[in-house]
């Protein structure tokens, strides 16, 4: 068996690795002074091939430019068919409260104890180098290495799916992706076959809900909830089994862009979401989330509403409470990003002892489906090997050979039972692994459960219990996908399902598509209920009135004044605010005073979209200057329609009034300080009804 040694991991300089065995792997890192082949021959010039005479043919011997080459033409694996765009950054786990009463999953019984983990966020349908910011479901997926092995916990940021059962998934997955004859649209969910699947789908209704709403374009990677989705099972000393579903709880609160900003940024920053993370880890600014849990009996579960089986739903909060139970920390941005953060490869089945599966037909075909991809997109079986995914605890079995098998176990015996290796790795009945001994019984078939039959309800109670700014982005979002769907009867099919979840909204949306008549409801096949309003299920109702983690913008230009620059850049510091000088130009402006200030972006390449709150700090020269540059007018004017704070010093107010903006609230001079801090964090939601047409 390997010792934790042995097994080794690679070095941050990635240039040594300890194999299975116990021998020496080189690694080629940038720290080797000569620069080798993989073969380790020294290379006498990386510039020329070789070629016959200076002007003659290239040589087929030339082995040194045939393995550059080759090696680069092999340099792309598969990407994720789904998830492929992703961010991930490791951290650690660390428990504040045991869970021993209903488990001996060690991760969850000793408190204090610091876990390293990996966590990967993405998109899910989007290519690996598109956008960061399209309407899309968030990836949250955490690798915790503990000491009793590997467990993934694959979730997303949102706590429901679209599908009930498993064998659904290529076809949902297919239905969203690029249409399959021309290639587009690319991560995007606007378009016929999505809409057209889903107006097929009943079961989907409830996503709908949280898809169209503004938890799919969030403001951070850092702002973003998490949920494991399912239910699991814990099990403790006893084998009694204690169902739960995880939570992740950011720190820095719920944040989201609107529909209009996140296109803009997707234009201005496809990574926008990846560099704020990388900025955030670069200057020590942590994110960090609690892990809550909701725990539950089975006697509690058949007294629930809705079947907790079913992923088209969730156990409101206020039926059963979250209990914190610790908290995750992402501290170390990863060495490479192939290596890492391309080949880590997570997998719902990878859980342990202490913690089951539960019956949901969903999780139980993602058991299969995850190491198969893994196999067809790493492409061997030893992908396990791979330091970002081996285990961080001794491991050690009979499994042997296959390729690119990096460990050379030594010795005859590769087998077990066996008497020719006393101390090799043997079974534990005491700490291994153990499912949960549950009943069976019944008729086999394709059979869906009547519990899983309601499927408007939990939507209902998700549009109602948001706020009246989030029911009209919803409503928006729904009239602006339908919008880009060519087929009347599919947008008029949606409509209708949109009447079962709540009649004012299917209003809103089919006056948005102008549809002439109200399209009939479909039938539905159980009652719609009344279910109390959750207002845990709002964005808005978990913002955090703070700047940490956020960002203010400073426009200046040349004549600016020095000292109130430097109030609001202090000011908006002091409250925690990341904080960046935009100039005309990015060598810098000249101050009243003469002085030269450095700054942080060219003011078109930096527009305001990248802010949460913005100064415009300019003399009434730089106003003059600025007012016949559109990206200087667009600055204002984004912040203005995205609802966010603005200070001016008198040149700004030019400024405004040449973009046409009037006095608002949010709108404060310069020298308010606290006005301006106050206004900067949050959003100036009454200002909206003023500047857009929502549905
Ligand atoms: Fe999945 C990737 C989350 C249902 C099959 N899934 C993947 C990732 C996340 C999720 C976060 C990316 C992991 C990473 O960062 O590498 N998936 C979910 C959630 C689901 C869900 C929360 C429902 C509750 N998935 C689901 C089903 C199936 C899959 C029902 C198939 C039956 N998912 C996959 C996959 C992927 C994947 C094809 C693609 C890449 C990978 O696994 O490693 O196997």
């Amino acid at each position: 068996m390997a010792t934790k040694e042995e097994k080794g991991s690679m070095s941050s300089s990635g240039d040594v690795r300890r194999g299975n065995g116990g021998e020496l792997h080189q690694i080629a890192g940038a720290d080797h002074s000569v620069l080798t082949t993989n073969q380790g021959i020294p290379v006498s010039d990386n510039q020329n091939s070789l070629r016959a005479n200076s002007k003659g043919p290239t040589m087929l011997e030339d082995f040194v430019l045939r393995e550059k080459i080759t090696h680069f033409d092999h340099e792309r694996i598969p990407e994720r068919i789904v998830h492929a765009r992703g961010t991930a950054v490791h951290g650690y786990f660390e428990l504040i409260e045991s869970l021993g009463q209903y488990t001996t999953a060690k991760i969850l019984t000793e408190v204090g104890e610091k876990t390293p983990v990996f966590t990967r966020f993405s998109t899910v349908a989007g290519g690996a180098g598109s956008v960061d910011t399209p309407r899309d479901v968030r990836g949250f997926a955490v690798k915790f290495y503990t000491k009793q092995g590997n467990w993934d916990l694959v979730g997303n940021n949102v706590p429901v799916f679209f599908i009930q059962d498993a064998i659904k998934f290529p076809d949902v997955v297919h239905s969203v992706k690029m249409e399959p004859d021309r290639g587009f649209p690319q991560s995007a969910s606007a378009h016929d076959n999505f809409w057209d699947f889903i107006s097929l789908t009943p079961e989907s209704m409830h996503m709908v809900m949280w898809i169209m709403s503004d938890r799919t374009i969030p403001r951070s990677l850092r702002m973003i909830e998490g949920f494991g989705v399912h239910s699991f099972r814990l099990l403790n000393e006893k084998g009694i089994s204690t169902f739960v579903k995880f939570h992740w709880r950011p720190k820095l609160g719920l944040q989201s862009t609107l529909w209009d900003e996140a296109v803009k940024i997707a234009g201005t920053d496809p990574d926008f979401h990846r560099r704020d993370m990388f900025e955030a880890i670069e200057k020590g600014n942590y994110p960090e989330w609690e892990l809550a849990v909701q725990l539950f009996t089975q006697e509690e579960a058949e007294k629930f509403p809705i079947d907790h089986l079913d992923a088209t739903k969730l156990i409101p909060e206020e039926l059963v409470p979250l209990k914190v139970i610790g908290r995750m920390v992402l501290d170390r941005w990863p060495d490479n990003f192939f290596a890492e953060t391309e080949q880590v490869a997570y997998c719902p089945a990878n859980i342990v002892p202490g913690i089951d599966f539960s019956n949901d037909p969903l999780l139980q075909g993602r058991l299969f489906s995850y190491l198969d991809t893994q196999l067809k997109r790493l492409g061997s079986p030893n992908f396990h090997q791979i330091p970002i995914n081996a285990p961080k605890c001794p491991f050690g079995n009979m499994q042997r050979d296959g390729h690119m098998q990096m460990m050379q176990p030594k010795g005859r015996v590769n087998y077990e039972p066996n008497s020719l290796s006393p101390d090799g790795p043997r079974e534990d009945p005491a700490t291994g692994f153990r499912s949960f001994g549950a009943h069976e019984s019944g008729e086999k078939g394709r059979i869906r459960a009547e519990s899983f039959a309601d499927h408007y309800s939990q939507a209902r109670q998700f549009y109602r219990s948001q706020t009246e700014y989030e029911q009209a982005h919803l409503a928006s979002a729904l009239v602006f996908e339908l919008s880009k769907v060519e087929h009347l009867h599919i947008r008029q099919a949606m409509v209708g399902h949109l009447r079962h979840i709540e009649e004012n909204l299917a209003k809103r949306v089919a006056d948005g598509l102008a549809l002439e008549n109200m399209p009939h409801a479909p039938a539905a096949a159980a009652v719609v209920q009344d279910m109390e309003p959750s207002p845990a299920l709002q964005i808005i109702g978990k913002m955090k009135d703070t700047l940490q983690g956020r960002t203010v913008g400073i426009l200046v230009a040349d004549g600016s004044d020095g000292a109130a620059i430097d109030k609001v850049r202090k000011a908006a510091a002091d409250a925690g605010a990341n904080v960046k000088i935009v100039a005309p130009k990015v060598g810098g402006a000249k101050l009243a005073d003469g002085s030269h200030l450095k700054v942080d972006g060219q003011l078109a390449g930096t527009p305001s979209v990248m802010f949460d709150a913005i100064a415009v700090i300019i003399s009434s020269e730089g106003a003059r200057l600025l007012s016949g540059e559109s990206a200087a007018i667009d600055f204002v004017h984004n912040a203005f329609v995205h609802l966010k704070a603005i200070a001016v010093d008198q040149g700004g107010q030019e400024l405004l009034q040449k973009a046409n903006i009037a006095k608002d609230t949010g709108i404060v001079e310069s020298s308010d300080l606290a006005g301006f801090i106050a206004a900067a964090k949050t959003r100036q939601w009454a200002r909206e009804a003023s500047v857009r047409m929502l549905a």
